[in-house]
């Protein structure tokens, strides 16, 4: 088969952000830009040759045209093996699970995660290295650079391979293997969690809702929840993807998955419901009338998941990124286990898990995951909580009181302001940033701030530090508010503030969240000057 060689021309901005790169649809569908992304991928991992790849995205709009022309690159490239999903399909949590699996030397995930999918909507690529968690920024940096100087690209001309058909199929010299995307997951998740436990509390009438959001979990949540574990058929809500998400947003927040609020606010809700995103690394964990964040879900996991068999041995620590509630750490300082703040993004987690540091981690963005995968893993918090109850036989509701008697409630919440104009956000960072020096002492809105600075992580384990990771004020009486741009949009630039207050065991533990940072919200809107230099007075969503 005749290797082809084509020329092209450097796109600009195919800068990876905090999980690959994102752009709109239409932007990857223009001629060779797909192509030249994934060569300076290839270029920057000094090439494929001989190596084995996991491929598979979350479904959505272009997934299957990407993953034909990938094959058809990684073969021209000279790779030995693709291992892809069928139908294209895979997770995120489960192609991290197949590169370790298998043994591959990386893998490609085609998702732009909780963006919303469709021709006008948004799509996504990045690379995950060996550990099967995302390139680290030494990597995505490559990656960037490659991409100002590519000339050209290699790939082959040959007509689209079937990817519903499992089995393996000659692709030039290269193997194709096609999987099915649910088989290894299932089994891991088999191996970490009880499942006669969990299986025994649905026949003794547990009810549960999970919502997939017409992404990626469907099927996964089908075969785990509904076939092994034994939950009523519609357990699992929109469980069959589609390519633009039911015409949704593929987030699991109270804004995006409203409908799923409101039924476990009602009279009549199930005892537990859950929602993934659009690639299936994240989690909402709501019970009856409750919803649980996920800072405040990372700490209660923490807490229990020894009572998990797979955490039975109890945890090693535990990792949460910077903008993440202090919930975690208290956690972690009862149980005499260490605790790391991260970044945000999931790729500064793997070198703690690779060294064995944590065993969990989490973000506030509604992440949490662990060592049996390199990435966040949202069916894998669903069933460690389901565990849980199995075990506790208490309400998640009770569960989370019991929790926040013990160790206190950090109230917590982001505000986010989406698609602001980009000079105008980028100078009320700089802006901040330049007066952060002489912030400490000074009040607004009667919060004095105490230390005002800029987030640098120094990895304990390789060494590397990543400067310019968001802006932290701490305020007097233990309050904390974060100001970061998004580095996942894929419109002017979306800022996010997130908010903390914590209130002892013996405080007032049921405040309305808003109501508790109601003081530190209108102390960043005066630092800031939020309101004139974005023109707004409200967030878009606030979660
Ligand atoms: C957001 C979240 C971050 C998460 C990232 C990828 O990034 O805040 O916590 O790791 O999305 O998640 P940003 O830069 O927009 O704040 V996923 O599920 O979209 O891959
Ligand atoms: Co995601």
């Amino acid at each position: 088969m005749t290797i082809l060689t084509k020329t092209c021309t450097p796109f600009e901005g195919q800068k990876p952000g905090t999980s690959g790169l994102r752009k709109k649809t239409r932007a990857f569908m223009q001629p060779d830009y797909l192509e030249c992304f994934v060569q300076s991928v290839f270029n920057a991992i000094e090439g494929v040759s001989g190596k084995t790849l996991v491929v598979g995205g979350d479904g959505r709009f272009f997934n299957a045209e990407a993953i034909q022309t990938i094959l058809r690159m990684a073969s021209a490239n000279g790779a030995a093996r693709v291992i892809v999903g069928q139908g294209g399909l895979l997770s995120t949590p489960a192609a991290s699970n197949l590169i370790r699996q298998r043994k591959a030397d990386g893998g490609l995930i085609l998702s732009a995660s909780h963006n919303p999918g469709g021709i006008d909507a948004d799509f996504g690529l990045k690379y995950n290295i060996a550990n099967g968690g995302p390139a680290p920024e030494a990597i995505t940096d490559r990656i960037f650079a490659e991409t100002t100087s590519l000339s050209s690209y290699a790939t082959l001309e040959t007509p689209d391979l079937d990817l519903d058909t499992l089995g393996t199929v000659a692709l030039g010299d290269m193997a194709v293997e096609i999987v099915d995307p649910v088989t290894d997951y299932a089994a891991l998740m088999q191996s970490l969690f009880d499942f006669d436990a969990i299986r025994a509390m649905f026949a003794d009438g547990l009810t549960l809702r999970f919502d997939a959001m017409h992404a990626v979990t469907g099927p996964y949540a089908t075969a785990i929840l509904e076939d092994q574990l034994g939950a009523p058929k519609g357990t699992v809500l929109n469980g069959v993807p589609s390519v633009d998400f039911g015409k949704g947003h593929p987030d699991p927040n109270p804004i995006w998955a409203k409908p799923l609020v409101d039924m476990v606010m009602s009279e009549d809700g199930p005892d537990f419901a859950a929602a993934s995103d659009g690639d299936g690394d994240r989690n909402m964990i709501l019970g009856k009338g409750v919803y649980v964040t996920p800072s405040d879900s990372l700490a209660v996991l923490a807490a229990n998941a020894h009572l998990a068999p797979g955490y039975a041995r109890g945890i090693a620590g535990v990792a949460r990124s910077m903008p993440t509630s202090g919930a975690c750490d208290r956690v972690a300082k009862a149980m005499g286990v260490e605790c790391f703040e991260t970044p945000t993004g999931w790729k500064f987690f793997g070198n703690l898990l690779d060294a064995g540091r944590v065993t969990l981690c989490g973000e506030e963005s509604a992440g949490t995951g662990s060592d049996h995968v390199r990435e966040k893993d949202g069916l894998w918090a669903v069933l460690l909580w389901l565990n849980i109850l199995a075990v506790r036989k208490m309400s998640v509701r009770d569960i989370l009181m019991d929790h926040w008697q013990t160790y206190g409630r950090n109230y917590y919440s982001r505000h986010d302001y989406e698609a602001v104009d980009s000079d105008a956000a980028h100078g009320l960072m700089a802006d901040v940033t330049a007066r952060l020096e002489s912030l400490p002492g000074q009040s607004f809105r009667g919060c004095e701030v105490t230390s005002a600075d800029q987030f640098s992580y120094h990895d304990p384990v390789d060494g590397s530090v990543s400067h310019n990771q968001g802006l932290c004020l701490s305020f007097k009486g233990g309050g904390r508010a974060v100001l970061r741009l998004s580095g996942t949009g894929t419109e002017g630039a979306t800022l996010r503030v997130y908010l903390e207050r914590y209130e002892a065991p013996d405080g007032d533990l049921t405040i309305e969240t808003q109501a508790a940072l109601a003081e530190i919200a209108g102390a960043v809107a005066q630092i800031t000057d939020l309101a004139a230099r974005t023109g707004r007075t409200a967030p878009d969503v606030m979660t």
